[in-house]
């Protein structure tokens, strides 16, 4: 198999969901343990386009590098880093922003969505968020972006970056495609026409102990509108395929075509496989995060290896638009 360069990240915006979990960390480690040139980073400069708390965002953030680490990531095998660390990203994406036609950045769906969740907040960085997405991705001249489906947009604006850079200023960058298994998106257990969010309602968290798991399923709504299937239900199975066994599911899918499914069953299952699913994971981040000093090693060795790469990316960039 041909290695891949692969670049990613998740915001530093609170605790990551199990949407975060299937739509991107359970590929990343996959992909690093296929043997690709992975660089994951933290997107802790993303997590200031929406409101913020400096204290949270800090404990946000070793939270999240708790989770990839527990999750799988291995510092000895993928880049590991803070974007932050990196000053060259700032830079590429001020690079970018300048390349990127306003209206391009105004359609984004994200940009849409928050600016409405968000209507106290809509700064600048929230509209200028995919220059900067681009710039994470593009130093790294990765061929595959592994992202949910939501983050596609973004993955194919980055992609008209590359080519608009290339066409102006000489091949420079790959065009990197997105990488995703199947289109998957988890939808809010509150309110399933939404997708599960970090910073939306009450998400189903990694780290949620087994009570707090069952607690929010048993709430999971199942109704129906108008007699269309029920998006929430459906929304349960996709977890219970992703987390159960074999068996329950075709027990479970048999019981909805005969029209004998009883929803607290089927949330019953789904909870006590999703709490033995992460019960080593939950029981590692534990341990990680009471040793803050050796993710802070970890994120400081990674940030090394990532900044030598960024440097030279951004040194031919400069060259090649004349900045001395
Ligand atoms: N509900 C979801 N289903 C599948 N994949 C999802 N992702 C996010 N939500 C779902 C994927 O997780 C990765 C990390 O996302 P992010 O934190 O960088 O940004 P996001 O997409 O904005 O994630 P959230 O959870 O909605 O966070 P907030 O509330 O902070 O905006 C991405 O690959 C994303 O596709």
């Amino acid at each position: 198999m041909e290695k891949q360069t692969i670049v990613s990240g998740i915001r530093a915006s609170g605790s990551l969901h199990v949407g975060n979990y299937l739509g991107a960390l359970k590929q990343f480690v996959e992909l690093q343990n296929q043997g690709h040139h992975c660089y994951f980073f933290i997107a802790d400069l993303h997590g200031l386009t929406t409101p913020f708390e400096p204290k949270k965002l800090s404990k946000d953030t070793l939270d999240v590098a708790a989770t990839y680490l527990a999750a799988g990531i291995d510092p000895k095998k993928s880049v590991f880093f803070l974007q932050n660390h990196i000053l060259e990203h700032a830079t590429l994406a001020w690079i970018f922003n300048c390349l990127l036609p306003l209206s391009e950045l105004e359609r984004m769906t994200q940009y849409k969505d928050k600016a409405k969740q968000h209507k106290e907040n809509i700064n600048a960085g929230l509209l200028t968020y995919p220059a900067l997405m681009a710039a994470d991705i593009l130093m790294y001249k990765p061929t595959a972006v592994p992202v949910g489906e939501d983050q596609v947009q973004h993955v194919e604006l980055a992609r008209v970056v590359a080519r608009k850079f290339n066409h102006k200023f000489g091949k420079t960058f790959p065009e990197p495609h997105t990488f995703l298994r199947k289109p998957l998106r988890i939808m809010s257990l509150s309110d399933p026409a939404k997708k599960m969010s970090k910073t939306g309602d009450e998400a189903l968290l990694l780290d949620d102990e087994p009570k707090e798991i069952s607690r929010k399923l048993k709430k999971a709504v199942t109704a129906s509108e108008s007699g269309k299937a029920s998006a929430g239900v459906e929304n349960l199975f996709l977890l219970l395929e992703h987390f159960g066994k074999q068996e329950q599911i075709a027990y479970f899918r048999d019981a909805q075509r005969n029209n004998s499914l009883k929803f607290s069953e089927l949330k019953e299952t789904l909870a006590k496989e999703v709490a033995g699913y992460f019960a080593e994971f939950r029981a590692q981040k534990k341990a990680l995060l009471e040793q803050p000093e050796y993710l802070a090693e970890i994120l400081g060795e990674g940030a090394r290896k990532a900044r030598t790469v960024a440097q030279s990316t951004l040194q031919e960039i400069k060259h090649r638009i004349g900045l001395l």
